[in-house]
């Protein structure tokens, strides 16, 4: 599509907005950026663009005029596609693509795309710093933080991209075309946006949708939604599993990490020699395997970058040790399974920071995982009032709630006795009382660092 003075419309002021802007105005269009939010300073977001950027900005409502001079309308993922605005605009037969899709019409070179509830960050991390491994033009973006579109125009046919991709970001591709794609796992989440399991499904699914037999998708054998795509996609599928042998795939046999590809085995290496902490982290790195071969990558550089691979900020983070109890950030713990899997980390009696934004989802296997292992939960957050509930149904009855996290990291240095953990994993988005996962992880890392030694 020839965009030159053409005129498109980007809702959402955020990192993909305004990275969309700047794409865009590259490519000649005349650009409208809108955001729902009139509460939202112009100056700020003037300074997030280029200084020489023409675009105009729009809150609140959307004239008349504006609506019938677009030729295009570009999504931020956080911006519903069942909006009111977003229909009327599709009403108009004006159409409409996600910023992942317009980044996708321009960039170039191979992309391996990541999506799944939990791991994705991780995978994603490690798959980049594979890849940067063995090739000489690496991109890695999408939901990790860096905006698609901020990186497609700079791309040669010799590009690699690494994608982490929502299921925000799934619901509004159209042509996107990974060669290589992962659903790591697929559990409740994000149920406000996407109100049924099945669309959540349907839009996770969608990252395969233009895949062919050429080209691979790489699954979970042991999640029953991601072993039954493997049967109905058009790509050649690469399971990975940590409870069964497979014949081809990447598995757990004992504590090492193979790969077969059906003929020939090659282990890789052994949990003992991994730097990443927790269980959950041993599907990340066989994702990780899996993706990285199917792009073509010797074993060899696999084994090297993922034995010297630390993990992702904000996740099972280890942040200080104070009066001998050990602080650990889990901020991006943003959903009863990712929260599930930090208290599974976890190797100390714990007390917990929970709670935060409500996704109207439930808390029941959270609290269930809790065991023996937490001793005291601070509450914060839309979600404190439901989760205390639910987890007095459960006997649990060991929490008290707190106004701010700062408030709650005080509290939780007073539980804590030397030899435990506290443990920052919500089990619930930062929205509402912060902007996003990053800013709640370093202000709890910097309330931790305050507290007196
Ligand atoms: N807005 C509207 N109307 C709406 C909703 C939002 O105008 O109905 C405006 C807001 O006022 C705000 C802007 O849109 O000004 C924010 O856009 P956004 O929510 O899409 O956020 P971005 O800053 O563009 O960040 C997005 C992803 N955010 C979401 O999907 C909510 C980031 O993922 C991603 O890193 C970034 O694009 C770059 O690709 C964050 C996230 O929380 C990490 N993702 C969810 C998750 O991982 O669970 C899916």
């Amino acid at each position: 599509m020839d965009l030159r003075d053409k005129t498109v419309m980007v809702i959402g002021s955020g990192i993909s907005g305004t990275g969309a802007i700047e794409m865009l105005e590259r490519l000649g269009a005349d650009t409208v950026l809108y955001d729902s939010n009139e509460k939202l300073d112009e100056e700020s977001i003037r300074g997030r663009l280029r200084p020489d950027s023409r675009t105009r900005l729009i809150f609140g409502k959307i004239p008349e005029d504006v609506q019938a001079s677009l030729s295009l309308v570009i999504l931020s993922p956080g911006v519903p596609v069942d909006l009111p605005v977003v229909e009327a605009v599709e009403a108009a037969n004006i159409p409409v693509w996600g910023e992942v899709e317009l980044a996708y019409q321009f960039g170039k070179g191979r992309i391996a795309a990541i999506t799944g509830t939990n791991g994705k960050t991780t995978t994603t991390t490690l798959v980049g710093e594979i890849m940067k491994a063995a090739y000489p033009e690496v991109y890695v973006v999408g939901n990790i933080g860096r905006a698609y579109t901020g990186a497609a125009l700079e791309m040669t046919d010799k590009a690699v991209t690494v994608a982490e991709i929502s299921s925000f970001q799934l619901e509004t591709v159209e042509d996107f075309h990974p060669q290589v794609s992962a659903i790591l796992n697929i559990t409740p989440d994000h149920l406000d946006r996407h109100h049924t399991m099945q669309n959540y499904i349907d839009a996770k699914e969608r990252i395969a949708r233009n895949q062919k037999k050429a080209d691979t998708c790489v699954l979970n054998y042991d999640d029953g939604y991601t072993r039954d795509f493997g049967t109905r996609t058009h790509a050649s599928v690469i399971y990975f599993s940590r409870q069964h042998i497979l014949d081809k795939g990447v598995y757990l046999e004992g504590d090492t990490f193979i790969y077969s590809d059906g003929s020939e085995k090659t282990a890789i290496c052994k949990i003992g020699e991994l730097k990443l902490l927790g269980a959950h982290n041993y599907e990340n790195v066989m994702a990780a395997i899996g993706i990285s071969v199917a792009m073509g990558v010797s074993c060899d550089i696999i084994r090297n970058t993922i034995l010297s691979f630390t993990g992702v900020e904000h996740r099972i983070e280890f942040v200080e040790e104070k009066k001998g109890v050990a602080y650990y950030n889990d901020s991006k713990g943003t959903n009863t399974d990712a929260a599930i899997k930090a208290v599974e980390a976890m190797k100390r009696p714990t007390v917990l920071i929970g709670g935060g934004y409500d996704k109207h989802v439930e808390f029941d296997e959270w609290i269930k995982a809790f065991g023996e292992k937490v001793k005291w939960m601070v509450l914060i957050g839309a979600t404190a009032k439901q989760i205390a509930r639910t987890a007095e149904k459960y006997g649990f009855t060991s929490f008290s709630f707190a106004d701010t996290l700062e408030e709650a990291v005080k509290a939780c240095a007073e539980k804590a006795e030397s030899g435990d953990a506290v443990l920052l994993s919500p089990a619930c988005a930062s929205w509402g009382m912060f902007d996003n996962y990053e800013q709640r992880g370093r202000l709890f890392k910097d309330y931790v660092r305050a507290l007196p030694d």
